[in-house]
Parts: C-alpha cells; sequence; structure tokens
C-alpha cells in the first residue's frame, strides 16, 4: 500500500473525508493515542525531536545513555538526574495545548471512547477530559511513593523537593529512607494494568487519532496496529511513524498537531468552540 492507494471506508484519504465520516455519524467510538508531541506547544520538551527533545538535551547530566533518566536501575544508583528533570517537566506550570483540547471536544460531544496517552504531564485532565476516559499508560506525576516499601509520598512536600531538584526519602525516616519517586513508569517497569485492561477499546474503535508520538516505546507503540482494517486511522505528527500510513483508510497529516486539528475542525464546523474552549482554559 502506498499513499495513493484507495481507500475502502472514506472517501479519500484526506481530513476532508474523515471530516465527513464523523459528520456522517459513523464515528461514534473514537479512540485517541497520544505522545510528547501534543505538549510541545505547551513548552514541554519531548523525548526524541533532534535539538529541542530532552535526550539532546542530557549531555550535561552526564548519563550513560539518555534512556538511563528514566531507568529503575540507574535510578536506584543515582536519582539526582531524575530530579534535575522533574524541575522542568513537573505539571502546574503549563497549560493544555489546542490539540488537548480537541481531544476534550471529541468528550464533549459523547464521541470519545477512550484516550491512550503516553504523556505524564497530566494535560489531558487539566482540559477536562474525563479520567474515566483516560488511560495514562505511563503513568503521571500526580502520585509518589518510596520505591521500598511503596508508603505514599505527600504532594505539598514533594513539589519542594523538585523545585530544589532535591531528592525526596522516605517519609517513614530511618525506619525505611528509600528513595521516592512519582508513579511514572520507569524502564523496567510495568504498565498500569488499566492499560492491559482497556487495549481491547482499540479493536472496538470506529476511527483512530495518533496524535503526537515516535511510536517507539513499547508495547504502547503497539496499539494503533489493533485498529482493524477499514477503520480510518488519522496519523497528526511531524513525521510518519509506525505502520500509519500502511492501511487504505489511513490518513496522514504530517506537520504540527495543532494545525492539523484546527484544519479538522474547520472541516468539522468546531473551531470557533475549539478556539473558545481553548482560551477559556
Ligand atoms: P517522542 O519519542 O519524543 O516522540 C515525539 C513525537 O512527536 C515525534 O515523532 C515528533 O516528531 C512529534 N512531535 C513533536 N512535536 C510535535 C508537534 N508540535 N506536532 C506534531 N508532532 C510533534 O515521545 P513519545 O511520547 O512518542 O515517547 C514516549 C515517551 C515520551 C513516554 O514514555 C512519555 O512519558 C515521554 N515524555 C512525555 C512528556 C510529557 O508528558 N509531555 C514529555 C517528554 C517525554
Amino acid at each position: 500500500i502506498n499513499d495513493d492507494t484507495p481507500s475502502e471506508t472514506l472517501r479519500e484519504r484526506s481530513l476532508a473525508a474523515v471530516a465527513e465520516y464523523i459528520k456522517s455519524g459513523q464515528a461514534r467510538r473514537v479512540v485517541v493515542m497520544t505522545g510528547a508531541g501534543i505538549s510541545t506547544a505547551a513548552g514541554i520538551p519531548d523525548f526524541r525531536s533532534p535539538e529541542t527533545g530532552l535526550y539532546a538535551n542530557l549531555a550535561k547530566l552526564n548519563l550513560p545513555e539518555p534512556e538511563a533518566v528514566f531507568d529503575l536501575r540507574f535510578f536506584e544508583k543515582n536519582p539526582k538526574p531524575f530530579y534535575v528533570l522533574a524541575k522542568d517537566l513537573y505539571p502546574g506550570n503549563f497549560h493544555p495545548t489546542v490539540s488537548h483540547v480537541f481531544i476534550s471536544l471529541l468528550a464533549k460531544k459523547g464521541l470519545l471512547h477512550q484516550l491512550f496517552t503516553q504523556n505524564i504531564d497530566c494535560l489531558e485532565r487539566a482540559a477536562g477530559i474525563p479520567s474515566e476516559l483516560i488511560v495514562e499508560a505511563h503513568g503521571s506525576f500526580a502520585s509518589q511513593r518510596c520505591i521500598e516499601c511503596k508508603t505514599s509520598y505527600p504532594e505539598d512536600l514533594m513539589r519542594e523537593h523538585v523545585a530544589r531538584a532535591d531528592v525526596p526519602r522516605c517519609i517513614r525516616g530511618t525506619e525505611c529512607g528509600g528513595l521516592v519517586k512519582p508513579d511514572i513508569v520507569f524502564f523496567h517497569e510495568a504498565l498500569p494494568s488499566l492499560f492491559y485492561e482497556r487495549k481491547d477499546l482499540v479493536e472496538k474503535a470506529d476511527l483512530a487519532l495518533v496524535m503526537g508520538t515516535s511510536l517507539q516505546v513499547h508495547p504502547f507503540a503497539g496499539l494503533p496496529n489493533y485498529v482493524p482494517e477499514g477503520v480510518p486511522r488519522v496519523l497528526f505528527n511531524m513525521e510518519r511513524v509506525g505502520s500509519l500510513g500502511t492501511q487504505a483508510d489511513d490518513v496522514l497529516a504530517l506537520g504540527d498537531c495543532d494545525a492539523g486539528v484546527r484544519e479538522l475542525a474547520d472541516l468539522l464546523g468546531w473551531r470557533e468552540d475549539l478556539e473558545a474552549e481553548w482560551r477559556s482554559l
């Protein structure tokens, strides 16, 4: 299949045809899969964009390789680099993007079946997407605990430590003294059980949107492959990723994802709502 292969379900492989499909009422279970690219416009760097991505800027932390900052075994030996980074990423300082608001609009219209996000910035909740429709596949900064005894750690203390890029220790003091880590999923850690419980919803989708992800991290990267043939998949991303583009009803909206969703919103007649909602946040 190449980009000119005729579509089966859509009139053609374009955003205009996706808008028609939604307007005709055929898309009632929209599944959205997102990554760091939907938050870069909020000022949060992604991992892999050349030059601006976190991995390109971690040299100053003297890591064996950039991924080490999110590696549990490395963290156990040297937690400081993670906390240097956490200072820049910590929720509270950022505003949801137009892409987040578009997903929230889908929810308001009763079309959002499930959002699977790899992001840990909590901007989905800040955009008003109901929590029961969100799977934070890589956890989030919303809670934290001791990595040894799992005792949870208070948010106000966490905020103070992160602001100083200081490593917090278990509140049980000398009795435990373990390192405290936010409940974000590091390499070598299991994904939340909710990811596995909700994964099947992807097979039930009648439209899938993949936004701002390099699809490099497994098992999340495999999710778009569960979308059945004949169900349109739309990619809003700077670059082509994963298997997107290889099915007959794949639409590639390559470029900035906020620009892509604005174009789709125009075609749907949702643009005013989108901008008003975004400004009101
Ligand atoms: P990634 O590997 O950094 O890929 C980001 C993708 O988004 C790339 O393909 C970029 O080309 C693309 N992109 C960047 N900016 C835009 C834009 N404005 N419009 C469209 N596309 C854009 O990040 P992934 O999410 O794929 O990797 C998974 C990791 C990244 C997860 O474990 C996350 O926890 C982690 N992460 C999250 C955040 C966050 O929460 N905001 C920030 C940085 C990393």
